[in-house]
């Protein structure tokens, strides 16, 4: 026991003074759904609240990760320390297969000031699971002054990063029709950055006024989203992304719209995190009880309607 608690007060130690191996550690406690590594956020959560937290999403492809890099660089020449948290996408038959792959970030791995991780989301459709956010968090205790979130976006997967990034990006390429259409059509929520990124290619321009077509349409007041163009590959067009999001953070900051922000994304979270404990429960009791499963019967043979069955079942649950 006492081995325990010292190992866990010197992981906490460690992961607050920076320790690239402590937050490591730290980080697949929670992905493992330690125990340790729940109390571990619990206890660091104090310290928290410090990095700029940006998320990028977009299209597989477009060059989320060659940003992320080029970005990191950026920042580490005027000496931040960054962290960056990859997400997979949750597809249950591609599970961390492709893990690594989406990372395009070796020229920073030797660099104590850089942090990478690949998490893959446990089939929870459309983003972040529990873990993630946790790991965030763990990367903030830390330090780092910047992490940077990368998820696929299509549609409504970006919902899920816009809960905990202080600022959203979204990188599109030449030709994405698509994303402009789920822009028009509100499926895709607005970001705080839109990049453009493989510039070279002949349609920049063309794709540059549909976006600015599609933004003109919504409010004149507030925060104007900038369109960024992007050579990522290249290096080019960075220090003006670096610009822009350091801008929206400071425009956010000085409107006070940064906690009104903060405070509904932990709402989220609370809520995210309420959501998936009770779920579990609930699925719990649909595998273990068999008056739950009588229940089910009664569904199943239409004597009973699903939603009188679903208020049944919370009932239970929440008494
Ligand atoms: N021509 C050109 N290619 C680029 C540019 N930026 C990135 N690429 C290339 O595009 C490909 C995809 O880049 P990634 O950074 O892996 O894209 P991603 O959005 O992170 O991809 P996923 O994580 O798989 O969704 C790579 O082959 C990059 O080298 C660019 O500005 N121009
Ligand atoms: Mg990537």
């Amino acid at each position: 026991m006492a081995r325990t608690a010292s190992t866990a007060a010197e992981l906490k130690e460690g992961l607050l003074a920076g320790e690239k191996r402590a937050l490591a550690r730290a980080i697949s406690l929670v992905e493992n759904d330690d125990p340790e590594g729940w109390a571990l956020v619990r206890e660091v959560y104090p310290q928290t609240g410090n990095a700029q937290m940006v998320g990028l999403t977009g299209p597989p492809g477009v060059g989320k990760s060659t940003l992320i890099a080029a970005l990191t660089a950026e920042q580490r020449k005027a000496g931040r320390q960054v962290a960056v948290l990859s997400i997979d996408p949750s597809s249950p038959f591609t599970k961390g297969a492709l893990l690594g792959d989406r990372i395009r970030l070796t020229e920073h791995f030797l660099d104590s000031g850089v942090f990478i991780r690949s998490m893959a989301t446990r089939g929870s459709l459309g983003g972040l699971s529990e873990a993630t956010l946790q790991a965030a968090l763990l990367m903030d205790a830390s330090g780092k002054d910047d992490v940077f979130l990368e998820t696929v976006g299509i549609g409504q997967a970006e919902v899920n990063i816009i809960d905990h990034a202080d600022t959203v990006v979204l990188v599109l390429m030449p030709g994405a029709g698509d994303s402009i259409q789920a822009l028009k059509a509100g499926v895709m929520e607005i970001p705080d950055v839109i990049v453009i990124n493989k510039s070279d290619h002949p349609l920049t321009d063309t794709m540059v006024r549909e976006i600015r077509g599609v933004l003109s349409l919504g409010s004149q007041e507030g925060w104007q989203v900038p369109v960024v163009q992007t050579e990522a590959s290249e290096g080019k067009g960075i220090k003006e992304l670096a610009e822009q999001i350091a801008a929206h953070r400071a425009y956010i900051e000085q409107e006070g719209t940064l906690s009104e922000r903060r405070r509904r994304n932990l709402m989220n979270e609370v809520i995210a995190l309420a959501a998936g404990r009770m779920r579990r429960k609930l699925e719990e009791s649909l595998a273990e009880d068999d008056s739950v499963q009588e229940m089910l019967d009664e569904v199943v043979a239409r004597r009973l309607d699903p939603a009188s069955a679903a208020t049944r079942l919370l009932e239970r649950e929440l008494d």
